[in-house]
């Protein structure tokens, strides 16, 4: 176990000590058993992309190697690590949406998968100019699913829903050659650009990353997002619980860990299913018990209020709980660690997505067509494991905090229209918003997002700039794992108001809702773009423009890279509390956090200490005021 326990929630360090009288190795240990990372590697130069090296550049100018074999300098081999991050996290995002896609085009009236939102279809359909008079809703729901599938083909044309962007942002993106095509086509390009022997100009690399991660926010994430709603419903508003402390000591306990929400939906269902709760009570438990992780936890309390277990760190503790009756998995974000840790407990681990088979892990495939069956026998194996679990080495922290979910785009605008007749007279806008941050109620909105990160105090950077960004009148709205974190720490109550500034905690008391919101999972950060470009619309601005920005204090997925990639490119300064491996090239540097303004708006931060952090989003965004004039 490391000396310094890098913690803040009490929850983690009651489970951490009990791991360690149980024998469980976890993240915190391994951590101090990697000892230094690599040098070259966390500076990005070192480069494996062909079987001549791997080159390793040397960090200090004028000794050692500066060239790779191939000629291949620090900026380049940066350039392209980087590179293939962004077209690993687009390909993740968006490899998640063409499931969805998949699912919409089998949904039927008597099948296992439905239209949720009709309305969300129909609306979609209209802007895809899909034919919806007198047409069956599965009709115009496959075609649309059969559109949005071609969107990650296609041979010719640009993405559809770039159309969504203030129409400044399109012409960014037309004049810098960045408008995305086919998503399968820029993720595909990217990595043949940055094979051995092909581009080697970082400024050309990032501005294919930058294409490559636009066809991930405007594309992969946004079709996963759209058509998510539109099956299994658009989120409102509801309350829910957050941490450890949603384990139930008298239940049958049933993690589940991941990302898919056609998965996760029909495991919801399954769970209600009076049949496995009567098994459950005959085998001593109360009942059943599904509680979220990551982005399945968060995918799941946005449309049914599912409480959820923690974030991305948590996933561990969650099994040294000993409550755990079944861990169950899809794909992305799952420790492989999982599989020993469980082996310690009583816990079925369990993985079901072919593209995610994990080592040790007991495997049954989800398979859609046979989404509730499957569902229903997986929750099965959970009950039936109920008698095995040693009540003696239970332990389950009390601490959970009470969180309000749910604000879709939709949510958020249905919320706006309950104020409208104080500010304005139209309803089902986004202009109240607009208004009270030109009125300089609110000072700006920002994003924050991301993960976990062992280099950084657990949490500790999510809070503290979300604190001191809504303490300074700046709404938040937040997603992955860092909208669990804030929900953790109690950010996502209305009492909440009272760490606010004057004039945000009068809007949260006046439209009735918490200072940061809660809008998802990584992929709904596609619910950003959409919020940020409606109000630039509504101003007729570019994002550039607005007092936004995004923030990702704790990031490590490539999914992140990927996102950070494309809120900057869409026009929105991005804060990176992790540096980002990169640092071997200064140029590099140098282009993503300043020179990459010029060209698309918007640029990266890179600040790891969280206070410096908020100062500087607070100086940014009063600077874009000033600009604005208000
Ligand atoms: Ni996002 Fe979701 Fe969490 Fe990070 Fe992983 S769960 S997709 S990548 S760790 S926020």
């Amino acid at each position: 176990m490391s000396e310094e326990i890098q913690v803040m929630d009490s929850n983690t360090e009651v489970l951490l000590e009990k791991g360690k009288k149980d024998g469980a190795d976890t993240i915190w240990d391994r951590k101090a058993a990697m000892k230094t990372p690599c040098g070259f590697g966390e500076k990005g130069i070192c480069c494996r992309i062909c079987a001549m090296g791997p080159c390793r550049i040397s960090p200090t100018k004028d000794k050692g190697a500066q060239k790779g074999l191939c000629g291949a300098t620090a900026d380049t081999i940066v350039a392209r690590n980087f590179a293939r991050m962004v077209a690993a996290g687009t390909a993740a995002h968006s490899d998640h949406a063409r499931d969805i896609a998949h699912v919409l085009y089998m949904a039927s009236e008597d099948g296992n998968y439905k239209v949720k939102d009709a309305g969300k279809l129909m609306n979609l359909a209209k802007e895809w100019d899909i034919k919806t008079e007198n047409r069956d809703l599965y009709d115009i729901a496959h075609e649309v699913a059969e559109t949005a599938l071609n969107e990650f083909g296609k041979p010719f044309g640009t993405l559809k829903f770039l159309k969504r962007a203030p129409y400044q942002r399109q012409q960014v993106w037309s004049e810098q050659k960045i408008e995305p095509r086919a998503i399968d086509r820029e993720v595909t390009s990217l990595m043949h650009s940055t094979h051995i022997g092909c581009a080697s100009d970082p400024d050309s690399i990032f501005e294919l990353s930058m294409r490559t991660a636009l066809s991930d926010g405007w594309g992969g994430s946004m079709i996963g997002t759209e058509l998510s709603d539109i099956l299994f419903g658009t989120p409102t508003a509801c309350a829910t619980q957050a941490n450890l402390g949603v384990i139930e000591k008298n239940m049958v306990n049933i993690l589940l860990h991941g990302h898919d929400p056609s998965f996760s939906e029909m495991m919801v269902y399954a769970s209600e299913d009076p049949e496995l709760v009567k098994l459950a009570k005959e085998n001593g438990a109360d009942g059943i018990n599904l509680v979220g992780m990551c982005c399945t936890g968060n995918e799941i309390t946005m449309r049914h209020g599912v409480r959820i277990a923690g974030n991305f760190y948590q996933q561990e503790l969650a099994i040294i709980t000993g409550a755990i009756e079944a861990a169950i998995v899809d794909v992305q974000c799952i420790f492989p660690a999982l599989a020993d840790l469980s082996d310690l407990y009583h816990t079925k681990f369990i993985a079901t997505s072919p593209k995610a088979k994990i080592t040790g892990a007991e495997y049954i495939e989800f398979v859609e067509e046979k989404a509730l069956e499957t569902c229903k026998g997986i929750i099965k194996e959970a009950v039936l494991n109920f008698k095995n679990r040693d009540m003696e080495n239970v332990l389950i922290p009390d601490n959970k905090s009470h969180a309000n979910v749910g604000y879709s785009v939709e949510t958020i605008i249905q919320c706006l229209d309950r104020v409208v007749n104080s500010y304005t007279d139209e309803f089902n806008t986004v202009k109240p918003l607009a208004d009270v941050i030109w009125a300089g109620v609110l000072r700006g909105a920002a994003g924050i997002v991301g993960c976990n990160n062992p280099k950084v105090r657990y949490d500790e950077s999510h809070i503290t700039i979300m604190k001191e960004l809504i303490k300074n009148d700046v709404i938040v709205v937040a997603s992955g794992c860092a909208a669990q974190a804030a929900a953790k720490a109690g950010l996502m109550t209305m009492e909440a108001k009272e760490l606010c500034g004057r004039g945000l905690k009068e809007v949260c008391e006046r439209v009735g809702i918490p200072p940061v919101l809660h809008m998802g999972s990584c992929v709904d950060i596609s619910r950003i773009l959409d919020i940020v470009s409606r109000v630039a619309k509504e101003k007729d601005l570019d994002n550039r423009d607005l007092p936004v920005v995004g923030a990702a204090p704790e990031w490590m997925s490539e999914k992140a890279v990927a996102i950070g990639t494309y809120v900057v490119a869409s026009g929105i300064d991005t804060f990176l509390g992790i540096t980002p491996q990169v640092t071997g090239s200064e140029y590099f540097v140098d282009l993503l956090t300043n020179r990459v303004e010029e060209n698309v708006g918007a640029k990266f931060y890179f600040e790891e200490n969280p206070t410096e952090c908020a100062r500087k989003i607070l100086e940014r965004i009063e600077e874009k005021r000033e600009k604005l004039g208000i």
